[in-house]
């Protein structure tokens, strides 16, 4: 049963008692971890470790792309051979929903405790301590906040960890959700010499040939649909065979389409290792709820950054998905207001409902997952 309470006054020190229970703890991050689900989990893991309390890192090393070079990336362990532990509680850890969480791991949802610490607003609670914040930039921010909470250790290595997954998730301190509270996580991080320069050419300045070779593919796609207030980028299987790249090695992708000016919406369509289905990478600015396309095909996210599978080829799906979006775009004029807000209709009733939903969510995240 989930517990309770949720503000994060009743859940820290619960999640701290939780976490100091003897036993080895399974940390995840959702599966194709990005920057903040893998530097939550490496910090988590790192503080616990330092103290003397097991924890082991569930991550495939093949899917953590630019993010590898973090220290404890050699240690992690794949999730087939992590469920094969013998554990005795799981930390789930920026997973938006149980099924973000490794396949081979899911099993353990049920008979395991589970801590579920996100801030994806559509998180369901599937724990049974469930600290949600979607008003938090990242997940890192979070466990860092748990680790002060504590009086757990830092080191170099935690520290790290936990600046990628913050600075990944708020843009390099950049978008709506980075408040004071960021700014004091990151000022304590750089007090135990996190490299700063160096992380920053890691992730956002150097890259290899082929992630070039991929970003020229995605600017090649480029295309604009409603008068340029949507931009779209499209990746084949055959772009990324080319390329000689993964989507996971080139993670910013969606910031080609998002950076055309006066745009509302960006869309990233992708084939990946799947059949007949498409993945999209949503990207909205205001009032635009991302969670809303999302949604629809049982997806989630934030309402400026989510994503979902389409059960459909990709040119089928983006037709389908242009058609939405388009819709929403006309609604969006004629109405003066943006219903593009979270509801399942758009009825002039629901409409007034989305609008009222989307004063109350208009701070809520900007961030990728
Ligand atoms: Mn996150």
């Amino acid at each position: 049963m989930p517990s309770s309470p949720s503000s994060a006054r009743a859940l820290l020190p619960q999640l701290a008692a939780f976490l100091q229970q003897p036993g080895l703890k399974l940390i995840a991050g959702h599966m194709r971890p990005d920057g903040d689900a893998f530097g939550a989990a490496l910090g988590l893991a790192r503080t616990l470790t330092l103290q003397g309390q097991p924890a082991v890192v569930a991550a495939d090393p093949a899917e953590l792309g630019l993010v590898n070079f973090l220290e404890g990336s050699e240690a992690v362990v794949t999730p087939a051979e992590a469920a094969k532990l013998p554990a005795t509680a799981i930390v789930c850890l920026d997973a938006g929903t149980a099924d973000r969480i490794p396949e081979p791991l899911q099993p353990l949802l049920q008979r395991l405790p589970v801590a579920n610490i996100d801030h994806h607003r559509t998180n369901p609670r599937f724990g049974q301590i469930n600290w949600i914040e979607p008003r938090m930039g990242s997940t890192s921010e979070m466990i860092w906040r748990l680790i002060r909470h504590a009086r757990w250790p830092l080191d170099r290595a935690a520290a790290e960890a936990l600046w990628v997954g913050v600075i990944t998730d708020t843009g390099r301190f950049a978008y709506d959700l980075t408040t004071p509270r960021t700014l004091r996580c990151g000022a304590d991080l750089l007090r135990y010499g996190v490299r700063t320069a160096w992380i920053n050419d890691r992730l956002y300045g150097s890259f290899e040939r082929k992630v070039l070779e991929l970003k020229r593919r995605a600017f090649q796609s480029l295309e604009t649909w409603a008068d340029d207030r949507i931009g779209v980028i499209t990746l084949t299987r055959d772009d990324f065979a080319a390329a000689g790249c993964t989507k996971t090695e080139a993670e910013d992708l969606i910031e080609i389409p998002r950076s055309l000016r006066n745009s509302l919406l960006a869309l990233l369509f992708y084939q990946a290792g799947e059949e007949g289905v498409t993945r999209l990478s949503i990207r909205t600015r205001e009032p635009l709820d991302a969670t809303r396309l999302a949604l629809r095909y049982h997806g989630g996210g934030h309402i400026r950054a989510a994503g979902c599978t389409i059960p459909a080829p990709l040119l089928e799906a983006k037709a389908q998905v242009r058609k939405i979006v388009e819709e929403w775009l006309r609604e969006s004029a004629a109405s003066g207001q943006s219903p593009v807000t979270s509801g399942e209709t758009t009825s002039p009733q629901n409409i007034g409902k989305g609008i009222e939903k989307l004063k109350g969510g208009k701070k809520a995240p900007a961030l990728p997952s």
